[in-house]
Order: C-alpha cells, then structure tokens, then sequence
C-alpha cells in the first residue's frame, strides 16, 4: 500500500557528516523523497514531536540530543514505507540492530542513534502536520 512516513536525521549524524550516506540508502531503496528540510528544532517542537516519552529518564537527554544541532527532516513514500524504513533503520539500540541497518552500521549508543523514523501509519501522518505545511510537499 502506497504510504508516507516521517524520517529525521538527528544532529550527529549531520556533524559526521552522514546525511548524504543515509538519504543514498532510501533512495538505493527505491522510496521516493516528498519533502525534505534542514533545521534547527525548537525546544516546543521536540516536546511535541517526543511527547509519548515525557516523564522517562531518557526524555530530557533525549530533547537536549535533537535541539543541540540542525537536523534534516524528511517525508519518506512508497510501498507499505513505515516498515520499510523502519526495518532500513533497525532497531532502536544500535547493539541491538542488524548489520546493515543504519543504526548498526553508523551509530553505536541508543542515545545517539542518528535517525528518527514513524513507528506506525497514524504516527507518521501526526509527525509530518508538525514538521511540514502543505506547500512544502511535492506532489
Ligand atoms: P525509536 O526512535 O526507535 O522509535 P523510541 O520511540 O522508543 O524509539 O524512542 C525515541 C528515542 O528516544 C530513541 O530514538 C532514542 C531515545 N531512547 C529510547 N529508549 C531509550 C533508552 N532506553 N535510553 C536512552 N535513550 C532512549
Ligand atoms: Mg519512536
């Protein structure tokens, strides 16, 4: 089923310089850009955007990590694409993700894992009404 989901590449995988590896491996893929921006996330959006972590002991390193640097956000499409690129993503600890996976093969520590992408259908479709207004998706 033709579906879009929300990628985000976090601010270290920017600073190493690995945008371009990791935009190279969804488009190897086959899934098509729709929308793509750099930016830098305002703490109020990054609340919004992690809201379903507040409170955990992990939720303010975790605002800190995506505010501390600019990030590239992206709208992600194709064939059943939430899972595609979740499995593209691997798992949410890099010592637990397969090699091949982006998060194994560039990322070592779960608080560092360079990429955010849409757990579900209805998640994703919140994400991108937060991150983009129409006009900036291509059709
Ligand atoms: P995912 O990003 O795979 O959807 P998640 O939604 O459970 O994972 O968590 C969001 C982010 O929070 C995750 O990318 C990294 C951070 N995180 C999750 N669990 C963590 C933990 N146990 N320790 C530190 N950071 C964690
Ligand atoms: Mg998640």
């Amino acid at each position: 089923m033709l579906q879009r989901t929300f990628v985000m590449i976090k601010p270290d995988a920017i600073a190493r310089s690995l945008m371009g590896e990791i935009v190279s491996r969804i488009e190897k893929k086959g899934l098509r850009i729709s929308a793509m921006k750099m930016m830098q996330i305002p703490r109020s959006l990054a609340e919004r955007h992690y809201a379903e972590h507040a409170g955990k002991r992990f939720y303010e390193p975790l605002l800190k990590y995506i505010t501390s640097g600019p990030v590239v956000a992206m709208i992600v499409e194709g064939d059943d694409a939430v899972a595609a690129v979740r499995l593209l993503v691997g798992k949410t600890d890099p010592k637990e993700a397969s090699p091949g996976t982006v998060r194994f093969d560039l990322a070592m520590q779960v608080g560092r894992n360079i990429i955010h992408a849409s757990d579900k259908p209805e998640t994703a479709e919140r994400e991108i009404a937060l991150f983009f207004k129409n006009d900036e998706i291509v059709k």
